[in-house]
């Protein structure tokens, strides 16, 4: 068993060093923020995830998990932070991988191992942190291992995929990739798959979410050709996917989180070649106004109306809002008012405006006026649903037939029964 450290204890870290430690290992968990510190070694969790709170829990009473701010010797140190983007420039912001090779490079000894496991864009194990962990005077590949090995974790089923997922590791050298897998074999149940170099390990884990954010690009594009002609795209991918060779995916309000809107921007950092990949983040970026297209074309102009927008976590059963199709709808919804009230105001008229109320069984957030199912629902004009919770799957079609005032459905995850809902004499609409 091994001493590991895990630097940075978000949606990633928290569970791999509970992992490790549940199944053995001596580890302590580091994290810059002294709340969320102190708030682990009370045993607090705040992340929804299932699973994740008990998980935890089982590791610190072990003894075999401690969190602590300070850094120390370790035989393994493991970077899990986070690589925020910067949307302006399209480029990640590396500073958190900087801060913590900085802070583990004195603790370095011969033989001991730094993966990275953040997801950045291809080059940075060799060409950012491995510079700063030299400052130790150690040298990466010959008597410290550098390696990287993406996580591949799906929010919403992280403990499993952790245990189950195959891996895949780069070291910067043989005896790097080695170390990586004698330490993720004692925990891993799918294979392992090793890489000549680090550079291949980054570039998989980006290509892995590209491949579905332009997939997802495919099916929405699709969806839009397949309204033009007044058939249900959802049903002709279906028969499509029938074919052994094709597997196109799910088309939506958008593409949201922290991994399929960002991580294909990577791929571009060093290189001039993201044109079919950028489009493709473009159109997944434009889905909400075409929802609002939709909408606007079911009822008519917003002014007056109230829309209920059903879903701003970014995907089913997840309390994550980050870059939230649902909220992205609720903004453009609030701006085509904007817009046209700044046009009537040019002759004179006045605009009612339009009431949006938002709804989230899965999401907490005092920021946002978010309103309980009944409520957001009653007197709507119309409902757009934004994500595939089960909630919304389960809503009792009768009740919301009596709470609304309108009957228009926006059914952007296809969750509900189409046919039951049209034939009790809903308006809905797929995309
Ligand atoms: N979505 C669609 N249509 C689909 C599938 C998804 O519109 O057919 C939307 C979802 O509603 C959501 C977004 O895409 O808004 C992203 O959801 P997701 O479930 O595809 O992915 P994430 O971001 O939750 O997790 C992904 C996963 N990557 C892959 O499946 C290749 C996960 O395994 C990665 O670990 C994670 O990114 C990550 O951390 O990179």
């Amino acid at each position: 068993m091994s001493s590991i450290h895990v630097h940075g204890l978000g949606y990633i870290g928290l569970p791999t060093a509970a992992m490790l430690a549940n199944y053995g290992h001596s580890v302590v968990g580091v994290d810059v923020d002294t709340e969320l510190v102190a708030e682990l070694q009370n045993g607090t969790v705040t992340v929804e995830e299932p699973g994740l709170r008990a998980f935890v829990t089982e590791a610190l009473d072990s003894g075999n998990l401690e969190v602590s701010e300070e850094v120390g010797p370790s035989k393994y140190h493991i970077i899990a932070v986070p690589t925020p983007f910067d949307d302006k420039e399209k480029v990640a912001k590396l500073d958190y991988i900087e801060e913590a090779g900085k802070a583990i490079y004195p603790h370095l000894r011969s033989g001991d191992s730094v993966i990275l496991e953040s997801t950045v864009p291809p080059g940075t194990t060799e060409t950012v942190l491995q510079p700063i962990l030299e400052q130790s005077g150690h040298h990466a590949g010959e008597d410290i291992a550098l390696i990287h090995c993406p996580e591949t974790v799906l929010p919403g089923n992280i403990i499993t995929e952790l245990r189950e997922n195959d891996r895949i590791i780069g070291g910067v050298n043989g005896v790097s990739t080695e170390a990586a897998v004698r330490l993720y074999d004692s925990f891993v149940e799918g294979d392992i798959h090793t890489t000549t170099d680090a550079t291949t390990a980054e570039f998989v884990k980006l290509i892995q979410n590209t491949y579905r954010d332009t997939n997802i690009a495919l099916a929405n594009e699709l969806a839009k050709l397949a309204n033009d002609y007044d058939i249900d795209s959802r049903e002709a991918t279906q028969l499509a996917n029938e074919h052994p060779r094709v597997e196109l995916h799910q088309p939506g309000p958008g593409v949201g989180g922290h991994c399929l809107p960002i991580d294909p921007w990577f791929l571009g950092q060093n290189s001039d070649e993201l044109n079919l990949i950028s489009l493709a983040r473009q159109i997944n970026d434009g889905m909400a106004d075409y929802v609002v297209e939709v909408l606007q074309s079911e009822i008519g102009s917003l002014d007056g109306k109230t829309i209920a927008i059903l879903g701003i976590a970014y995907k089913g059963n997840v309390d994550d809002i980050r870059n939230s199709p649902g909220l992205e709808i609720a903004r453009r919804i609030q701006s085509s008012i904007e817009r046209k009230e700044s046009s009537i105001s040019a002759d004179g008229g006045a605009s009612p405006g339009v009431n949006v109320n938002l709804n989230d069984p899965h999401v907490d957030d005092q920021t946002l006026n978010l309103h309980p199912l009944d409520d957001a629902i009653t007197d709507a004009d119309a409902l757009v649903i934004a994500t595939d919770h089960k909630e919304y799957t389960d809503m009792d079609l009768d009740r919301v037939q009596q709470q609304m005032s309108g009957n228009t459905i926006i059914d952007s995850k296809a969750v509900l029964d189409k046919m039951r809902w049209i034939n009790a004499g809903f308006n809905l609409t797929r995309i």
